[in-house]
């Protein structure tokens, strides 16, 4: 990790980064629970919550709504990533140059990585040649770890996401997005794993505000540096109200039952 790479995008080293790469990733099926969550500019509209330290989505709702939305946003580049259409080994198809991202205004680029997909070593290539573009351009490097593919019999084992976490030091990001282990030891050794990188949890499907809230105190507890959430905030009809408890959990260290009742 490079000092002050994640400035742009976090608020005293911490981060709450909104993820909404969902249409490409799982489809319009995610936005069924709040159809209001279809349209980009509702999400844009969350992301101006004080809580929200970027906003990661693809180009092509880049294109279309970050000029609105620069001032209030900062731009988290989600630089490759493929539709649940594809049947294949696990990969993700670079989609969007690091150059053309800074021209549109991201802070940083955020990069899926299989490891233990048969394309793990073109992917890592590829991160290679992403992260070294970002670098040159002052812009923060968040990788998606998430181990799958035929190499992985269990992505949630414990070991396996303190593995993740390395991967993300080890090739040179700045900030290693993992799933949750299940329990904080494990947590705790996938941050001390991930050494210099910052770790932030991972969502996952949606949640009640209480177990959600658990997971993330627990995580942060543990070492992480915040958290990058879709679901658990775009599926909700009152999503300010989570980010409003996120905030107090992420930022002010306070405790679950603090943050339900805020
Ligand atoms: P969630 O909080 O909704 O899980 O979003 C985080 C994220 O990494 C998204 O950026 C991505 O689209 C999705 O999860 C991938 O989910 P899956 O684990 O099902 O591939």
């Amino acid at each position: 990790m490079i000092p002050g790479a994640t400035d742009p995008i976090s608020r005293d080293g911490k981060m709450l980064i909104l993820a909404y790469d969902h249409g490409l990733e799982h489809g319009p099926v995610d936005f069924e629970a709040v159809p209001e969550s279809m349209d980009p500019k509702h999400v844009f509209d969350i992301a101006t919550h004080d809580a929200v330290t970027a906003l990661a989505v693809g180009k092509g709702v880049a294109e279309a709504h970050y000029p609105d939305y620069e001032d209030e946003v900062n731009l988290l580049a989600k630089i490759n990533g493929t539709s649940n259409l594809w049947m294949g080994e696990h990969d993700s198809a670079v989609n969007w140059s690091v150059d053309y991202a800074k021209e549109l205004g991201a802070d940083a680029i955020g990069f899926t990585l299989y490891g233990g997909s048969n394309h793990e070593v073109e992917m890592a290539e590829e991160f290679r040649d992403a992260q070294e573009a970002a670098r040159h351009r002052d812009m923060g490097v968040v990788m998606w770890s998430y181990p799958r593919g035929q190499g992985v019999k269990n992505d949630t084992k414990p070991g396996t996401i303190s593995y993740a976490a390395r991967l993300g030091l080890e090739l040179g990001a700045d900030v290693a997005k993992i799933k949750y282990p299940g329990d904080p030891d494990a947590m705790a050794h996938a941050c001390e794993a991930a050494a210099s990188t910052d770790v932030v949890m991972s969502g996952g499907s949606k949640a009640s505000d209480e177990a959600f809230l658990t997971n993330v105190k627990e995580a942060m507890d543990a070492g992480a540096k915040g958290l990058a959430v879709g679901r658990n905030v775009f599926q909700r009809e009152n999503p300010e109200a989570l980010l409003d408890g996120l905030e107090k959990v992420i930022f002010q260290e306070a405790s679950v039952e603090e943050a339900l009742a805020a």
